[in-house]
Protein backbone atom coordinates (compact mmCIF):
# COMPACT_ATOMS: atom_id res chain seq x y z
CA UNK A 1 0.00 0.00 0.00
CA UNK A 2 1.58 3.45 -0.72
CA UNK A 3 1.78 5.51 2.28
CA UNK A 4 -0.68 8.07 3.02
CA UNK A 5 0.18 11.90 3.08
CA UNK A 6 0.05 13.28 6.48
CA UNK A 7 -2.30 16.32 7.52
CA UNK A 8 -0.91 18.38 10.64
CA UNK A 9 -4.16 18.29 13.19
CA UNK A 10 -4.16 20.28 15.92
CA UNK A 11 -0.63 19.85 16.92
CA UNK A 12 -0.29 16.29 15.69
CA UNK A 13 -0.08 14.70 12.69
CA UNK A 14 -3.09 12.21 10.87
CA UNK A 15 -2.69 10.34 7.60
CA UNK A 16 -5.10 12.12 4.87
CA UNK A 17 -7.89 9.78 5.18
CA UNK A 18 -8.73 10.23 8.70
CA UNK A 19 -7.77 13.79 8.31
CA UNK A 20 -11.54 15.18 9.10
CA UNK A 21 -13.24 18.05 11.02
CA UNK A 22 -16.48 18.08 12.86
CA UNK A 23 -19.73 19.16 11.42
CA UNK A 24 -20.14 21.66 14.51
CA UNK A 25 -16.85 23.24 13.29
CA UNK A 26 -18.03 26.67 12.48
CA UNK A 27 -15.10 27.13 9.81
CA UNK A 28 -17.90 24.84 8.16
CA UNK A 29 -21.13 26.01 9.45
CA UNK A 30 -20.42 29.80 8.94
CA UNK A 31 -17.09 30.24 7.39
CA UNK A 32 -15.84 31.35 10.54
CA UNK A 33 -11.97 31.19 9.73
CA UNK A 34 -9.00 32.34 8.15
CA UNK A 35 -6.41 30.63 5.83
CA UNK A 36 -2.80 30.76 3.66
CA UNK A 37 -2.23 29.50 0.61
CA UNK A 38 1.46 29.07 0.35
CA UNK A 39 4.07 28.19 -1.71
CA UNK A 40 7.76 25.56 -1.03
CA UNK A 41 10.18 25.62 -3.87
CA UNK A 42 13.16 23.50 -4.15
CA UNK A 43 13.54 23.50 -0.01
CA UNK A 44 12.11 27.02 0.93
CA UNK A 45 9.22 27.59 2.27
CA UNK A 46 8.27 31.28 -0.13
CA UNK A 47 8.13 34.43 2.06
CA UNK A 48 6.90 32.48 4.93
CA UNK A 49 7.11 35.47 7.01
CA UNK A 50 5.01 37.27 5.22
CA UNK A 51 2.17 34.46 5.36
CA UNK A 52 2.19 34.05 9.15
CA UNK A 53 2.48 37.64 9.54
CA UNK A 54 -0.42 37.87 7.38
CA UNK A 55 -2.70 34.90 8.76
CA UNK A 56 -2.21 36.77 12.40
CA UNK A 57 -3.41 39.95 11.13
CA UNK A 58 -6.56 37.81 9.75
CA UNK A 59 -6.98 36.90 13.29
CA UNK A 60 -6.29 39.75 14.83
CA UNK A 61 -9.13 40.84 12.55
CA UNK A 62 -11.94 38.67 13.38
CA UNK A 63 -11.07 38.43 16.92
CA UNK A 64 -9.78 34.76 16.85
CA UNK A 65 -7.48 33.73 19.27
CA UNK A 66 -4.71 31.30 17.15
CA UNK A 67 -3.55 28.68 19.59
CA UNK A 68 0.22 28.96 18.72
CA UNK A 69 2.60 31.60 18.43
CA UNK A 70 4.28 32.96 15.10
CA UNK A 71 7.36 30.62 15.90
CA UNK A 72 5.38 27.23 16.60
CA UNK A 73 3.07 27.64 13.53
CA UNK A 74 6.17 28.08 11.41
CA UNK A 75 7.87 25.05 12.32
CA UNK A 76 4.51 23.07 11.97
CA UNK A 77 4.42 24.50 8.38
CA UNK A 78 8.06 23.23 8.34
CA UNK A 79 7.33 20.06 9.94
CA UNK A 80 4.41 19.40 7.19
CA UNK A 81 6.29 19.51 4.64
CA UNK A 82 9.51 17.08 6.29
CA UNK A 83 6.77 14.60 7.17
CA UNK A 84 6.11 14.52 3.94
CA UNK A 85 9.59 14.75 2.40
CA UNK A 86 8.82 17.78 0.52
CA UNK A 87 10.29 20.42 -1.91
CA UNK A 88 7.91 22.04 -4.07
CA UNK A 89 4.84 22.02 -2.86
CA UNK A 90 1.54 23.72 -2.49
CA UNK A 91 0.68 24.63 1.45
CA UNK A 92 -2.42 25.23 3.21
CA UNK A 93 -2.89 26.32 6.20
CA UNK A 94 -6.52 26.96 7.97
CA UNK A 95 -7.53 27.85 11.27
CA UNK A 96 -11.41 28.05 12.04
CA UNK A 97 -12.95 29.23 15.19
CA UNK A 98 -13.40 25.44 15.87
CA UNK A 99 -16.44 22.93 17.08
CA UNK A 100 -19.24 24.92 18.64
CA UNK A 101 -23.02 24.74 18.80
CA UNK A 102 -25.39 26.03 16.30
CA UNK A 103 -25.61 29.88 16.31
CA UNK A 104 -23.08 32.25 14.77
CA UNK A 105 -22.05 33.84 18.13
CA UNK A 106 -17.97 32.88 17.89
CA UNK A 107 -18.10 32.17 21.90
CA UNK A 108 -19.81 28.91 21.15
CA UNK A 109 -16.80 27.49 20.12
CA UNK A 110 -13.94 26.89 22.96
CA UNK A 111 -11.09 26.35 20.57
CA UNK A 112 -10.10 26.63 17.61
CA UNK A 113 -9.33 24.19 15.26
CA UNK A 114 -5.75 24.34 13.17
CA UNK A 115 -4.79 22.22 10.08
CA UNK A 116 -2.18 22.01 7.63
CA UNK A 117 -2.39 20.30 4.13
CA UNK A 118 1.13 19.58 1.96
CA UNK A 119 0.74 18.71 -1.55
CA UNK A 120 3.28 18.32 -3.97
CA UNK A 121 3.31 20.82 -7.00
CA UNK A 122 5.71 22.21 -9.48
CA UNK A 123 6.23 25.69 -10.69
CA UNK A 124 5.29 26.70 -13.89
CA UNK A 125 7.73 29.42 -13.92
CA UNK A 126 10.65 29.51 -16.27
CA UNK A 127 12.75 30.40 -19.06
CA UNK A 128 10.08 30.49 -21.43
CA UNK A 129 6.81 32.84 -21.31
CA UNK A 130 3.80 32.46 -18.99
CA UNK A 131 0.56 31.69 -19.76
CA UNK A 132 -2.46 33.75 -21.42
CA UNK A 133 -5.83 33.49 -19.70
CA UNK A 134 -9.34 35.02 -21.09
CA UNK A 135 -10.73 37.07 -19.13
CA UNK A 136 -14.59 38.26 -18.52
CA UNK A 137 -15.89 41.34 -16.11
CA UNK A 138 -17.97 39.90 -13.48
CA UNK A 139 -21.46 41.22 -12.81
CA UNK A 140 -21.03 40.61 -8.93
CA UNK A 141 -18.54 43.12 -7.55
CA UNK A 142 -16.31 42.66 -4.60
CA UNK A 143 -17.20 42.95 -1.38
CA UNK A 144 -16.04 46.68 -0.29
CA UNK A 145 -14.11 46.83 2.55
CA UNK A 146 -16.25 48.43 4.70
CA UNK A 147 -17.99 44.71 4.77
CA UNK A 148 -16.39 41.06 4.59
CA UNK A 149 -13.57 42.44 2.38
CA UNK A 150 -10.99 40.13 1.10
CA UNK A 151 -8.23 42.23 3.23
CA UNK A 152 -9.56 39.45 5.58
CA UNK A 153 -8.13 35.57 4.11
CA UNK A 154 -11.36 34.82 5.80
CA UNK A 155 -12.95 31.35 4.35
CA UNK A 156 -15.97 32.75 3.32
CA UNK A 157 -14.93 32.58 -0.47
CA UNK A 158 -18.86 32.86 -2.38
CA UNK A 159 -17.95 36.11 -3.44
CA UNK A 160 -15.13 34.95 -5.60
CA UNK A 161 -17.16 31.73 -6.49
CA UNK A 162 -20.22 32.95 -7.89
CA UNK A 163 -17.33 35.43 -10.33
CA UNK A 164 -15.75 31.94 -11.08
CA UNK A 165 -18.84 30.27 -12.53
CA UNK A 166 -20.10 33.07 -14.38
CA UNK A 167 -16.44 33.42 -16.55
CA UNK A 168 -16.91 29.56 -16.70
CA UNK A 169 -20.44 30.19 -18.16
CA UNK A 170 -18.65 32.96 -20.48
CA UNK A 171 -16.18 30.75 -21.96
CA UNK A 172 -13.48 32.76 -19.79
CA UNK A 173 -10.70 31.36 -17.81
CA UNK A 174 -11.76 33.70 -14.91
CA UNK A 175 -13.35 36.70 -14.09
CA UNK A 176 -12.09 40.28 -13.29
CA UNK A 177 -14.55 41.78 -10.38
CA UNK A 178 -15.02 45.21 -9.73
CA UNK A 179 -15.47 47.30 -6.68
CA UNK A 180 -18.45 49.04 -5.43
CA UNK A 181 -17.84 52.07 -7.24
CA UNK A 182 -16.75 50.51 -10.49
CA UNK A 183 -13.39 50.76 -9.97
CA UNK A 184 -11.16 47.43 -10.27
CA UNK A 185 -10.19 45.32 -7.54
CA UNK A 186 -8.80 41.91 -8.63
CA UNK A 187 -9.67 38.83 -10.33
CA UNK A 188 -11.27 35.46 -8.50
CA UNK A 189 -8.29 34.55 -6.28
CA UNK A 190 -5.75 36.27 -7.77
CA UNK A 191 -3.99 40.16 -8.03
CA UNK A 192 -3.98 42.39 -11.05
CA UNK A 193 -1.93 44.67 -12.96
CA UNK A 194 -1.81 46.74 -16.13
CA UNK A 195 0.93 48.08 -18.22
CA UNK A 196 0.51 51.34 -20.18
CA UNK A 197 3.58 53.37 -21.91
CA UNK A 198 6.27 51.24 -19.95
CA UNK A 199 4.79 52.07 -16.21
CA UNK A 200 2.78 49.29 -14.38
CA UNK A 201 -0.70 50.13 -12.41
CA UNK A 202 -1.81 47.73 -10.45
CA UNK A 203 -5.46 48.78 -7.55
CA UNK A 204 -4.99 50.28 -4.39
CA UNK A 205 -6.26 48.32 -1.06
CA UNK A 206 -9.30 50.64 -1.29
CA UNK A 207 -10.55 48.28 -3.97
CA UNK A 208 -11.38 45.76 -1.70
CA UNK A 209 -8.48 43.17 -2.40
CA UNK A 210 -6.75 40.59 -0.55
CA UNK A 211 -3.15 42.30 0.21
CA UNK A 212 -1.39 39.71 -2.16
CA UNK A 213 1.92 38.64 -1.04
CA UNK A 214 2.60 38.01 -5.35
CA UNK A 215 1.33 41.54 -5.35
CA UNK A 216 3.55 42.96 -3.18
CA UNK A 217 6.89 41.37 -4.46
CA UNK A 218 5.89 42.19 -7.95
CA UNK A 219 6.06 45.78 -6.98
CA UNK A 220 9.20 45.58 -5.58
CA UNK A 221 10.31 43.60 -8.32
CA UNK A 222 9.23 46.25 -10.53
CA UNK A 223 10.98 49.26 -8.55
CA UNK A 224 14.06 46.84 -8.58
CA UNK A 225 14.23 46.82 -12.16
CA UNK A 226 13.89 50.40 -12.93
CA UNK A 227 9.87 50.20 -13.69
CA UNK A 228 7.60 52.74 -12.22
CA UNK A 229 4.72 51.15 -10.00
CA UNK A 230 1.54 52.71 -9.35
CA UNK A 231 -1.20 51.67 -6.68
CA UNK A 232 -4.27 53.55 -7.28
CA UNK A 233 -7.99 53.53 -8.67
CA UNK A 234 -8.07 51.63 -11.97
CA UNK A 235 -11.06 52.19 -14.34
CA UNK A 236 -12.59 49.38 -16.37
CA UNK A 237 -11.65 51.93 -19.58
CA UNK A 238 -7.95 51.95 -18.49
CA UNK A 239 -7.58 48.26 -18.41
CA UNK A 240 -9.75 47.47 -21.68
CA UNK A 241 -6.93 50.25 -23.39
CA UNK A 242 -4.08 48.47 -21.45
CA UNK A 243 -0.73 47.43 -23.12
CA UNK A 244 -0.43 44.32 -21.03
CA UNK A 245 -3.09 43.13 -18.32
CA UNK A 246 -1.15 40.12 -16.14
CA UNK A 247 -2.33 38.30 -12.82
CA UNK A 248 -0.47 37.28 -9.82
CA UNK A 249 -0.95 34.93 -6.85
CA UNK A 250 0.48 32.29 -5.18
CA UNK A 251 -0.71 29.29 -6.81
CA UNK A 252 -1.02 30.92 -10.54
CA UNK A 253 2.32 32.62 -10.14
CA UNK A 254 2.31 34.64 -13.01
CA UNK A 255 0.18 34.77 -16.47
CA UNK A 256 -0.68 37.06 -18.43
CA UNK A 257 -4.24 38.30 -20.03
CA UNK A 258 -4.54 38.29 -23.54
CA UNK A 259 -8.58 38.91 -23.85
CA UNK A 260 -10.96 40.95 -21.52
CA UNK A 261 -14.63 40.37 -22.33
CA UNK A 262 -13.91 39.48 -25.81
CA UNK A 263 -11.84 42.18 -26.21
CA UNK A 264 -8.11 41.46 -26.75
CA UNK A 265 -5.52 43.13 -24.45
CA UNK A 266 -2.85 44.61 -26.94
CA UNK A 267 -2.24 42.00 -29.74
CA UNK A 268 -3.65 39.43 -27.38
CA UNK A 269 -0.57 37.30 -26.25
CA UNK A 270 1.74 37.92 -23.25
CA UNK A 271 3.53 41.12 -23.17
CA UNK A 272 7.09 41.80 -23.27
CA UNK A 273 7.32 43.37 -19.78
CA UNK A 274 5.22 40.27 -18.74
CA UNK A 275 7.61 38.21 -20.10
CA UNK A 276 10.03 40.20 -18.49
CA UNK A 277 8.70 39.59 -14.92
CA UNK A 278 8.09 36.24 -15.12
CA UNK A 279 11.31 35.50 -16.26
CA UNK A 280 12.69 37.67 -13.38
CA UNK A 281 10.16 35.87 -10.75
CA UNK A 282 10.81 32.36 -11.85
CA UNK A 283 14.28 33.64 -10.69
CA UNK A 284 13.29 35.14 -7.53
CA UNK A 285 11.31 32.40 -6.35
CA UNK A 286 14.39 30.63 -6.12
CA UNK A 287 16.77 32.67 -4.40
CA UNK A 288 16.91 30.89 -0.26
CA UNK A 289 16.65 34.20 0.78
CA UNK A 290 13.30 34.80 -0.18
CA UNK A 291 12.32 31.72 2.08
CA UNK A 292 12.68 29.70 4.75
CA UNK A 293 14.16 26.73 4.16
CA UNK A 294 12.78 23.45 5.22
CA UNK A 295 15.40 20.99 5.44
CA UNK A 296 18.25 22.58 7.59
CA UNK A 297 18.57 23.46 11.12
CA UNK A 298 17.95 27.22 11.15
CA UNK A 299 14.56 28.85 10.33
CA UNK A 300 13.87 32.46 9.52
CA UNK A 301 13.33 34.26 12.94
CA UNK A 302 9.53 35.67 13.06
N1 LIG B 1 -6.76 37.83 -4.16
C1 LIG B 1 -7.51 36.88 -3.55
C2 LIG B 1 -8.95 37.14 -3.29
C3 LIG B 1 -6.92 35.65 -3.17
O1 LIG B 1 -7.68 34.74 -2.57
C4 LIG B 1 -4.81 36.46 -4.07
C5 LIG B 1 -5.44 37.64 -4.40
C6 LIG B 1 -3.32 36.33 -4.30
O2 LIG B 1 -2.64 36.50 -3.06
P1 LIG B 1 -1.23 35.84 -2.77
O3 LIG B 1 -0.93 36.24 -1.37
O4 LIG B 1 -1.39 34.36 -2.95
O5 LIG B 1 -0.27 36.42 -3.73
C7 LIG B 1 -5.56 35.42 -3.47
C8 LIG B 1 -4.90 34.11 -3.16
C9 LIG B 1 -6.25 29.26 -5.58
C10 LIG B 1 -6.61 30.07 -4.39
O6 LIG B 1 -6.86 28.20 -5.77
C11 LIG B 1 -5.89 31.20 -4.03
C12 LIG B 1 -6.29 31.96 -2.92
C13 LIG B 1 -7.37 31.53 -2.21
C14 LIG B 1 -8.07 30.41 -2.57
C15 LIG B 1 -7.69 29.66 -3.65
O7 LIG B 1 -5.37 29.69 -6.34
N2 LIG B 1 -5.69 33.13 -2.47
Amino acid sequence: MTKEPLIYMDGGFVEKSRAVVSVFDHGLLYGDGIFEGIRAYNGSVFRLVDHIDRLYDSAKSIRLKIPLTKHEMTEAVLETMRKNQLRDAYIRLVVTRGTGDLGVDPTLCKNPTTFIIAEPMASHLGPRAPKVLKMAVSSYRRDAVDATSHEVKSLNYMNSILAKMEANSAGADDAILLDHRGFVSEASVTNIFLVKDGKVVTPSKAAGILHGITRGRIIRLCSDLGVEVEERDVTPFELTVADEVFIVGTKSELAAVGSISGSNVGAGGAGPLTVRLYQEFSRVVQRPEEGTPVYEAAAESV
